[in-house]
Protein backbone atom coordinates (compact mmCIF):
# COMPACT_ATOMS: atom_id res chain seq x y z
CA UNK A 1 0.00 0.00 0.00
CA UNK A 2 1.39 3.70 -1.18
CA UNK A 3 2.52 5.98 1.90
CA UNK A 4 0.26 9.33 1.30
CA UNK A 5 2.86 11.80 0.74
CA UNK A 6 1.66 15.83 2.14
CA UNK A 7 1.47 17.84 -0.50
CA UNK A 8 -0.85 20.89 -1.26
CA UNK A 9 -3.48 19.51 -3.16
CA UNK A 10 -4.20 17.15 -5.38
CA UNK A 11 -4.45 18.06 -9.15
CA UNK A 12 -7.67 17.80 -11.21
CA UNK A 13 -7.19 16.46 -15.09
CA UNK A 14 -10.22 15.99 -17.46
CA UNK A 15 -9.76 13.74 -20.94
CA UNK A 16 -12.12 14.51 -23.32
CA UNK A 17 -12.92 13.33 -27.27
CA UNK A 18 -15.50 11.70 -28.91
CA UNK A 19 -17.12 8.71 -28.45
CA UNK A 20 -14.19 5.45 -28.85
CA UNK A 21 -11.30 8.26 -28.91
CA UNK A 22 -9.77 6.36 -26.10
CA UNK A 23 -10.65 7.90 -23.32
CA UNK A 24 -10.91 5.13 -21.02
CA UNK A 25 -8.15 3.47 -22.12
CA UNK A 26 -6.36 6.50 -21.54
CA UNK A 27 -7.21 7.93 -17.91
CA UNK A 28 -5.94 4.15 -16.74
CA UNK A 29 -2.54 4.34 -18.13
CA UNK A 30 -2.39 7.99 -16.34
CA UNK A 31 -3.56 6.66 -13.48
CA UNK A 32 -1.40 3.78 -13.54
CA UNK A 33 1.40 6.16 -14.56
CA UNK A 34 1.05 8.27 -11.63
CA UNK A 35 0.51 5.77 -9.06
CA UNK A 36 3.73 4.06 -10.29
CA UNK A 37 5.93 7.69 -9.26
CA UNK A 38 3.89 7.44 -5.98
CA UNK A 39 0.69 9.64 -6.40
CA UNK A 40 -2.16 9.09 -4.80
CA UNK A 41 -4.75 8.69 -8.05
CA UNK A 42 -8.44 8.08 -8.19
CA UNK A 43 -10.43 7.99 -11.29
CA UNK A 44 -13.80 8.92 -12.30
CA UNK A 45 -16.25 9.53 -15.26
CA UNK A 46 -19.40 11.10 -16.50
CA UNK A 47 -21.56 10.11 -17.09
CA UNK A 48 -21.47 8.45 -13.89
CA UNK A 49 -24.46 5.88 -14.59
CA UNK A 50 -24.71 4.46 -11.61
CA UNK A 51 -26.39 7.47 -9.56
CA UNK A 52 -30.33 7.82 -10.01
CA UNK A 53 -29.27 10.82 -12.50
CA UNK A 54 -27.19 8.43 -13.94
CA UNK A 55 -29.41 5.73 -14.40
CA UNK A 56 -31.72 8.23 -16.21
CA UNK A 57 -29.23 9.48 -18.29
CA UNK A 58 -28.21 5.73 -18.82
CA UNK A 59 -31.70 5.03 -20.23
CA UNK A 60 -31.62 8.11 -22.64
CA UNK A 61 -28.44 6.99 -24.20
CA UNK A 62 -29.76 3.60 -24.93
CA UNK A 63 -32.70 5.24 -26.34
CA UNK A 64 -35.07 3.30 -24.29
CA UNK A 65 -36.32 6.44 -22.46
CA UNK A 66 -37.26 9.55 -24.86
CA UNK A 67 -36.02 13.29 -22.84
CA UNK A 68 -36.52 16.63 -24.07
CA UNK A 69 -32.88 18.00 -25.21
CA UNK A 70 -33.08 20.83 -22.38
CA UNK A 71 -33.86 18.02 -19.85
CA UNK A 72 -31.33 15.69 -20.47
CA UNK A 73 -28.44 18.06 -20.85
CA UNK A 74 -29.58 19.46 -16.95
CA UNK A 75 -29.22 15.46 -15.75
CA UNK A 76 -25.68 15.47 -17.37
CA UNK A 77 -25.06 18.63 -15.64
CA UNK A 78 -27.04 17.61 -12.18
CA UNK A 79 -24.72 14.15 -12.28
CA UNK A 80 -21.26 16.31 -12.30
CA UNK A 81 -23.32 18.61 -8.97
CA UNK A 82 -23.52 15.02 -7.61
CA UNK A 83 -19.91 15.17 -7.34
CA UNK A 84 -18.98 18.44 -7.42
CA UNK A 85 -18.08 18.29 -3.50
CA UNK A 86 -16.38 14.56 -3.66
CA UNK A 87 -14.34 15.97 -6.20
CA UNK A 88 -13.05 19.42 -4.14
CA UNK A 89 -12.21 17.30 -0.66
CA UNK A 90 -10.54 14.81 -2.72
CA UNK A 91 -8.29 17.25 -4.14
CA UNK A 92 -7.83 18.93 -1.09
CA UNK A 93 -6.85 15.92 0.69
CA UNK A 94 -4.51 15.31 -1.80
CA UNK A 95 -5.78 12.96 -4.05
CA UNK A 96 -5.36 13.94 -8.01
CA UNK A 97 -8.77 13.04 -9.77
CA UNK A 98 -8.45 11.75 -13.42
CA UNK A 99 -11.74 12.29 -14.64
CA UNK A 100 -13.04 10.59 -17.83
CA UNK A 101 -15.19 13.40 -19.49
CA UNK A 102 -16.36 16.38 -17.72
CA UNK A 103 -18.50 19.36 -18.66
CA UNK A 104 -16.78 20.04 -22.23
CA UNK A 105 -18.64 17.11 -23.66
CA UNK A 106 -21.61 18.69 -22.00
CA UNK A 107 -21.63 21.97 -23.94
CA UNK A 108 -20.58 20.39 -27.07
CA UNK A 109 -22.65 17.44 -27.35
CA UNK A 110 -26.13 19.41 -26.46
CA UNK A 111 -24.67 22.10 -28.95
CA UNK A 112 -24.15 19.69 -31.34
CA UNK A 113 -27.82 18.49 -32.13
CA UNK A 114 -28.41 21.57 -33.69
CA UNK A 115 -31.25 22.95 -31.68
CA UNK A 116 -31.88 26.34 -32.19
CA UNK A 117 -33.68 26.31 -28.67
CA UNK A 118 -30.22 25.22 -27.04
CA UNK A 119 -27.10 27.10 -27.81
CA UNK A 120 -23.34 26.81 -26.57
CA UNK A 121 -23.93 29.30 -24.45
CA UNK A 122 -27.18 27.94 -22.93
CA UNK A 123 -25.31 24.68 -22.29
CA UNK A 124 -22.35 26.03 -20.60
CA UNK A 125 -24.59 27.88 -17.60
CA UNK A 126 -25.49 25.16 -15.71
CA UNK A 127 -22.06 23.85 -15.19
CA UNK A 128 -20.86 27.37 -14.11
CA UNK A 129 -19.27 27.21 -10.78
CA UNK A 130 -17.92 23.19 -10.98
CA UNK A 131 -14.53 22.68 -9.93
CA UNK A 132 -12.32 23.91 -12.80
CA UNK A 133 -9.44 21.43 -13.85
CA UNK A 134 -6.13 21.80 -13.75
CA UNK A 135 -5.44 20.98 -17.51
CA UNK A 136 -8.08 19.07 -19.84
CA UNK A 137 -6.63 17.02 -22.64
CA UNK A 138 -8.73 16.97 -25.99
CA UNK A 139 -7.88 13.41 -27.38
CA UNK A 140 -8.47 14.42 -31.12
CA UNK A 141 -9.66 11.94 -33.67
CA UNK A 142 -11.39 11.72 -37.26
CA UNK A 143 -14.96 10.61 -36.62
CA UNK A 144 -14.30 7.99 -39.63
CA UNK A 145 -11.29 6.73 -37.51
CA UNK A 146 -13.52 6.79 -34.54
CA UNK A 147 -16.39 4.53 -35.77
CA UNK A 148 -13.89 2.00 -37.13
CA UNK A 149 -13.38 0.84 -33.45
CA UNK A 150 -15.44 -1.43 -31.92
CA UNK A 151 -18.76 -1.45 -30.43
CA UNK A 152 -19.61 1.87 -32.65
CA UNK A 153 -23.08 2.44 -33.06
CA UNK A 154 -25.03 1.23 -30.29
CA UNK A 155 -25.92 4.52 -28.24
CA UNK A 156 -27.59 7.49 -29.12
CA UNK A 157 -24.92 9.99 -30.10
CA UNK A 158 -22.66 7.02 -32.35
CA UNK A 159 -23.66 8.32 -35.75
CA UNK A 160 -20.69 9.87 -37.94
CA UNK A 161 -22.67 13.33 -38.95
CA UNK A 162 -23.13 13.85 -35.19
CA UNK A 163 -19.59 13.24 -33.93
CA UNK A 164 -18.18 15.31 -36.83
CA UNK A 165 -20.35 18.39 -35.18
CA UNK A 166 -18.96 17.41 -31.86
CA UNK A 167 -15.38 17.34 -33.25
CA UNK A 168 -15.86 20.52 -34.89
CA UNK A 169 -17.48 22.45 -31.83
CA UNK A 170 -14.61 20.67 -29.37
CA UNK A 171 -11.82 22.20 -31.89
CA UNK A 172 -14.17 25.67 -31.68
CA UNK A 173 -13.63 26.17 -28.35
CA UNK A 174 -10.07 26.74 -28.96
CA UNK A 175 -10.14 28.63 -32.30
CA UNK A 176 -12.62 30.82 -30.67
CA UNK A 177 -10.63 31.52 -27.73
CA UNK A 178 -13.27 30.11 -25.25
CA UNK A 179 -12.72 30.79 -21.55
CA UNK A 180 -12.81 26.76 -21.53
CA UNK A 181 -9.80 26.45 -23.87
CA UNK A 182 -7.19 27.80 -21.82
CA UNK A 183 -6.66 24.68 -19.88
CA UNK A 184 -6.74 22.81 -23.48
CA UNK A 185 -4.44 20.43 -24.84
CA UNK A 186 -4.98 18.64 -27.83
CA UNK A 187 -3.53 15.07 -28.36
CA UNK A 188 -3.65 12.89 -31.83
CA UNK A 189 -5.21 10.14 -30.67
CA UNK A 190 -4.69 8.14 -33.97
CA UNK A 191 -1.46 7.28 -33.10
CA UNK A 192 -0.82 3.85 -31.10
CA UNK A 193 -2.05 3.13 -27.45
CA UNK A 194 1.48 3.66 -26.47
CA UNK A 195 2.15 6.94 -28.13
CA UNK A 196 -1.03 8.71 -27.47
CA UNK A 197 -0.63 7.92 -23.59
CA UNK A 198 3.23 9.07 -23.58
CA UNK A 199 2.04 12.51 -25.24
CA UNK A 200 -0.64 13.02 -22.61
CA UNK A 201 2.04 12.20 -20.07
CA UNK A 202 4.24 15.13 -21.07
CA UNK A 203 0.74 17.10 -21.00
CA UNK A 204 0.19 16.31 -17.63
CA UNK A 205 2.91 15.06 -15.10
CA UNK A 206 4.35 18.74 -15.38
CA UNK A 207 1.32 20.35 -13.84
CA UNK A 208 0.35 17.81 -11.62
CA UNK A 209 3.99 17.76 -10.39
CA UNK A 210 2.98 21.64 -10.01
CA UNK A 211 -0.17 21.17 -8.18
CA UNK A 212 1.06 19.66 -5.73
CA UNK A 213 4.41 21.30 -4.63
CA UNK A 214 2.07 24.38 -4.32
CA UNK A 215 3.07 26.71 -7.18
CA UNK A 216 -0.22 26.36 -8.92
CA UNK A 217 -3.28 28.60 -7.07
CA UNK A 218 -6.71 26.74 -6.20
CA UNK A 219 -9.19 25.49 -8.57
N1 LIG B 1 -22.30 12.90 -23.05
C1 LIG B 1 -21.48 12.77 -21.97
C2 LIG B 1 -23.13 14.04 -23.19
O1 LIG B 1 -23.87 14.15 -24.17
N2 LIG B 1 -23.09 15.01 -22.23
C3 LIG B 1 -22.28 14.92 -21.12
O2 LIG B 1 -22.31 15.83 -20.26
C4 LIG B 1 -21.44 13.75 -20.98
C5 LIG B 1 -20.56 13.62 -19.78
C6 LIG B 1 -21.64 8.43 -23.23
C7 LIG B 1 -22.20 9.49 -24.13
O3 LIG B 1 -22.65 10.59 -23.36
C8 LIG B 1 -22.38 11.80 -24.05
C9 LIG B 1 -21.13 11.51 -24.80
C10 LIG B 1 -21.26 10.05 -25.17
O4 LIG B 1 -21.89 9.94 -26.44
P1 LIG B 1 -19.35 7.54 -22.42
O5 LIG B 1 -20.02 6.61 -21.49
O6 LIG B 1 -18.11 8.22 -21.94
O7 LIG B 1 -20.35 8.71 -22.83
O8 LIG B 1 -19.14 6.74 -23.80
P2 LIG B 1 -17.94 6.75 -24.83
O9 LIG B 1 -17.25 8.02 -24.96
O10 LIG B 1 -18.52 6.19 -26.09
O11 LIG B 1 -16.96 5.77 -24.16
P3 LIG B 1 -16.15 4.73 -24.88
O12 LIG B 1 -15.66 3.85 -23.78
O13 LIG B 1 -16.87 4.12 -25.99
O14 LIG B 1 -14.97 5.53 -25.56
P4 LIG B 1 -13.53 5.85 -25.03
O15 LIG B 1 -13.45 5.77 -23.56
O16 LIG B 1 -13.09 7.09 -25.68
O17 LIG B 1 -12.64 4.71 -25.71
P5 LIG B 1 -12.00 3.38 -25.11
O18 LIG B 1 -10.75 3.68 -24.41
O19 LIG B 1 -13.05 2.61 -24.41
O20 LIG B 1 -11.62 2.68 -26.48
C11 LIG B 1 -12.61 2.36 -27.45
C12 LIG B 1 -12.07 1.25 -28.38
O21 LIG B 1 -10.93 1.72 -29.12
C13 LIG B 1 -9.76 0.95 -28.81
C14 LIG B 1 -10.07 0.26 -27.50
O22 LIG B 1 -9.34 -0.92 -27.36
C15 LIG B 1 -11.57 0.03 -27.61
O23 LIG B 1 -11.83 -1.10 -28.37
N3 LIG B 1 -8.62 1.89 -28.74
C16 LIG B 1 -7.74 2.08 -29.74
N4 LIG B 1 -7.60 1.52 -30.95
C17 LIG B 1 -6.56 1.93 -31.72
N5 LIG B 1 -5.65 2.88 -31.34
C18 LIG B 1 -5.74 3.46 -30.13
N6 LIG B 1 -4.85 4.42 -29.77
C19 LIG B 1 -6.82 3.07 -29.26
N7 LIG B 1 -7.21 3.46 -28.03
C20 LIG B 1 -8.31 2.75 -27.71
NA1 LIG C 1 -20.63 5.92 -26.39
Amino acid sequence: QQQARPVSRGAFIVVEGLDRAGKTTQVKRLCDSLYAQGHNVKMIRFPDRTTPVGKMIDGYLQSKAQLDDHSIHLLFSANRWEKAAWIKGQISQGYTIICDRYYYSGMVYSAAKQNPALSLGWARSPDVGLPRPDRMIFLDLDAKEAEARGGYGEEKYEKRSMQERVRELFLGLLLKGEEESTDMVVVDAGQSVEHVAHAIWKETSGVVQSVESGSRKQI
